[in-house]
């Protein structure tokens, strides 16, 4: 088994889609705190609420509170009908029902803060609502098309990207009286004008102050004037900026300034999905040949079988190691019928495998095929990132724990899951994104120890009816293997072939058949899963620690593991690395166990831990093309998943 290990070893090493039908990239699909301004947000709109309550009755004082900026009770001023005095009063969706209340004030109160409770909302419009963008462009090009790259509102649908304020109208604004718009930082974000509140397209870029009345239909101060705002970007980097934007309406009649109001707004951070979502669309790779037949016919099935039925799409990227170029996701505003309007998000993994214009793993430009309307594409890389510690922005390295409380922290929408010590860790640029999107602080664990390094290798997340927080964490484990090995030698079937009829390597042809006794003696495979038990078990603290979980709870998944190039990794088809679709149906890659009177006990193993949790598995044959190549069923697909109902501007991070 020894020089098959050295040539699979260099096989992972050669990587990916240089070569022909089959892309050998480092597959297998596998912490630092985020989260850290949470706290800041919350004393802010404390603060804020504050502000809003004291200003309340100043309004009613005098003139000179109007030219104070945080006077919120500027709109019911109007009402007064107090002529001469300013109507100073800019509004947005602050208490985040979907609409701008300009008659009362559920709006107004925190509006210049930003916490659980209050605070408006915007979204990157880096989409391509029109379908616009070139997505056969050099990967340093990709990301400069969308739709916040023009200076138009790119149609109806871009709309609905767009956060809504409003000047709230002034009738008796002087007619030479102006209103000025600033944003602060300028240029993150983009504000239009709907100058021609009669006519639906009738937007436009703000580029200069607007009158305060208007002949015909054009808005004014005197109408109020409808406005619209999308930030450039997402947050890369929160140390830089918090994805926050304050808007601020400056009224002047020539020298002199009537008053100013402003409001904040936050853009949504990116959401990735957990296993409680049932998935909407599975990918996985389309390659030439049987052997990715077999396995999408499988998936296939394993879809047909799950409650949730989602659409199976084949991605034609010669790189079989679908969930390694891809983590998907989304971000979302309030509307006012309560649902999310989301726009998608793919992330492009940061596997840079050259430089020049196309640094990156081809495959990746999959995330970029896939942008349209209501769906955007993020790369986010370092080209001087450690070649050795690749592996690690494949995002088999990138989970999801699902929702949970503990120790009374909640976590609404889950928390990210990736390999990363200090050691062994993903592109630090690539991290300061996830860690800046703040609602989902990652937890980071060790997979140092394994040849590919990623999280999925050895833990899954699986939904049951039986946890009250309805997940529990799927393990590997090796111990249980090796009992059940021993198990069948104590009752007469050392004899009997594991991976009967399997193939190490085809050309040339390398039998993977042996026997039980044989693979027990075997010093590598024993070592290998000592030391991977050991290893697990650390992973499998931190998550207890972090999670509450309890290990009574846990599903084992049986495997022993071996040594390629002196890491470690499956031995047996790593079943705990399957992919979930929904909460009936798990897919793990088939055993090739031995047959012990009829049945292979590691087939058996997993469909009575799965049937306790109550849910079923459906085994996918993947030795060929991903089982030997250091992946299995998870590493080989994707999944976008439906939208969680839990709101993440609750969350209060
Ligand atoms: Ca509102
Ligand atoms: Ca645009
Ligand atoms: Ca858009
Ligand atoms: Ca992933």
């Amino acid at each position: 088994m020894r020089d098959m290990a050295a040539k699979r070893f260099r096989s992972w090493r050669s990587a990916a889609p240089i070569l022909t039908s089959l892309a050998l990239s480092a597959s297998a699909c596998a912490s630092s705190p985020g989260g850290s301004s949470g706290s800041t947000d919350g004393s802010d709109g404390a603060s804020d609420a504050t502000d809003g309550t004291t200003d309340a009755p100043d309004g009613t004082d005098d003139g000179v509170d109007n030219t104070d900026g945080s006077d919120d009770s500027d709109g019911s001023d109007g009402a007064d009908g107090t002529p001469g005095e300013p109507i100073v009063d800019l509004r947005a969706d602050v208490n985040r029902d979907g609409a701008i209340d300009l008659a009362g004030t559920s709006d107004d109160d925190g509006e210049d803060g930003w916490n659980a409770k209050a605070g408006a909302i915007f979204l990157a419009n880096i989409d391509d609502d029109q379908e616009r963008c070139d997505n056969t462009v050099d990967d340093v090009d990709l990301p400069k098309c969308h739709d916040a790259t023009d200076e138009v509102v790119n149609g109806k649908l871009d709309l609905q990207d767009l956060a809504r304020l409003h000047v709230v109208s002034w009738p008796d604004a002087p007619a030479t009286s102006t209103v000025r718009v600033e944003l602060d930082p300028p240029e993150l974000a983009r504000l239009f004008v709907h100058v021609r509140p009669d006519l639906e397209e009738g937007w436009e870029p703000y580029a200069k102050p607007i009158s305060g009345t208007s002949t015909g239909s054009s808005a004014s101060i005197a109408t109020g004037i409808p406005l619209a705002i999308e930030a450039l970007d997402i947050v890369r980097d929160a140390s830089t900026w918090d994805g926050k934007v304050k808007v601020t309406i400056i009224i002047e009649d020539g020298a002199e300034e009537l008053g100013r109001d402003s409001v904040v707004l936050r853009v949504a951070p990116v959401i990735t999905y957990h296993h409680l979502s049932p998935a909407e669309v599975i990918y996985a790779t389309k390659i030439n040949g049987k052997d990715s037949e077999d396995f999408r016919n499988d998936l296939a099935a394993a879809i047909a079988q799950s409650d949730s039925k989602p659409k199976f799409k084949g991605v034609l990227y010669s790189d079989q190691w679908t969930q390694d170029y891809l983590e998907t996701g989304y971000m979302s505003l309030p509307t006012a019928d309560g649902i999310q309007h989301a726009i998608r998000v793919n992330y492009r993994s940061a596997n840079v495998y050259d430089n020049g214009n196309n640094p990156l793993r081809e495959a990746g430009r999959f995330a970029f095929d896939l942008r349209g309307v209501d769906s955007a594409a993020i790369q986010e890389y370092d080209t001087s990132s450690d070649p050795g510690m690749d592996s690690l922005n494949s995002f088999g390295n990138t989970e999801t724990i699902p929702p949970y409380t503990h120790n009374g922290n909640e976590y609404l929408l889950g928390r990210l899951f990736r390999g990363h010590v200090s050691t062994f860790y993903p592109d630090p640029r690539f991290s300061k994104m996830l860690e800046s999107q703040l609602v989902q602080p990652p937890v980071y664990v060790d997979t140092s120890w394994l040849i590919v390094g990623h999280v999925d290798e050895s833990i899954t997340f699986l939904p049951t009816a039986k946890a009250e927080r309805g997940w529990t964490i799927g393990v590997s484990d090796a111990v249980m293997a090796k009992t059940m090995f021993e198990d069948m030698v104590d009752a007469g079937h050392g004899d009997v072939i594991v991976f009967d009829n399997q193939k190490w390597s085809s050309f040339p042809p390398k039998s993977a058949e042996i026997s039980i006794s044989k693979l027990l003696a075997d010093q590598d495979v024993a070592e290998a899963s000592a030391e991977a038990a050991v290893f697990i078990d650390e992973q499998v603290e931190v998550l207890l620690s972090e999670t509450g979980v309890s290990r009574s709870e846990l599903v084992p998944f049986a495997g022993l593991h071996e040594k390629q190039g002196g890491y470690s990794v499956a031995y047996q088809p790593g079943t705990v690395n399957g992919l979930l679709v929904d909460a009936s149906v798990f897919a793990p890659p088939k055993t090739h166990g031995p047959i012990i009177e009829g049945t292979d006990p590691f087939v058996r193993q997993i469909d009575d831990a799965l049937a306790e949790i109550g849910m079923a598995a459906h085994f996918v044959e993947d030795w060929d093309l991903y089982h030997r190549l250091l992946g299995e069923v998870h590493c080989g697909s994707n999944a976008t998943r439906a939208i969680p109902s839990a709101r993440w501007w609750e969350t209060g991070r």
